[in-house]
């Protein structure tokens, strides 16, 4: 039985499409309408309590976070070429930059928009302005997050990017542009925005 993702268009199940892509393994989409709350029914809420998208279902595993289906499909399906080996001294970078997306990006960028006033020191994910030097300074000098090799942790990094900037929630870099134009120029970039596009066009969403 291929992996099951179930997915949205207008989710970050559109990244995780990207990350199967890149991963190279068969998968079905099970399109969740979350525009209709079909996520909060018992079919996804029974695999994933948060009832969210993305969730994955490889047999009998489950797994939910954009950021942990990605770097689970690297390390599964795709060991040495989208993932450094467990004793490899870039894992360190890789994990790094994965794991800056969801805890750091993601927060300072909805802490900034809902004008929420915390402390610095307490708040993980900082100050927006140290989270965007410090996001440029990933890839400042450099291709992708480990180098010139690219590795699932720019479909996690560089993917969060992207979908902040389209919904100009992070304001554009050269390096960040530059960045995200390499990742789009991917093979496998390309096959899952065109399935997104096909997907948005089947359900009348544009
Ligand atoms: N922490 C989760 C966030 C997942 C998430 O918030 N998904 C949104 C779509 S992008 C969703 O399913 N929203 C519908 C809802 O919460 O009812 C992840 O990184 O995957």
């Amino acid at each position: 039985m291929p992996i099951q993702l179930y997915y949205h268009p207008y989710s970050r199940a559109a990244g995780t499409l990207w990350a199967l892509e890149e991963a190279g393994v068969a998968y079905d989409l099970v399109v969740t309408d979350i525009l209709k709350g079909a996520q909060k029914g018992p079919d996804l809420v029974t695999r994933n309590p948060m009832g969210k998208l993305p969730t994955l279902v490889d047999g009998e595993l489950v797994v939910s976070e954009a950021a942990a289906i990605a770097l689970y499909l690297a390390d599964r399906y795709a060991p040495g070429r989208l993932a450094p080996a467990l004793d490899d001294p870039q894992r360190g970078t890789y994990l790094r930059w994965s794991l800056f997306a969801p805890s750091v990006i993601e927060p300072a960028v909805m802490a900034k928009g809902a004008g929420w006033e915390v402390k610095e020191m307490s708040a993980g994910w900082g100050r927006y302005d140290t989270m965007i030097a410090s996001a440029e300074s990933a890839i400042a000098d450099r291709d992708f997050v480990l180098g010139s090799a690219f590795s699932m942790a720019d479909v996690v990094f560089g993917g969060t990017l992207r979908f902040m900037m389209d919904f100009k929630q992070i304001e554009p870099t050269p390096t960040f542009t530059a960045y995200v134009q390499r990742l789009d120029a991917r093979a496998a970039y390309q096959r899952a925005n065109a399935r997104n596009q096909a997907m948005r066009k089947e359900l009348g969403l544009q």
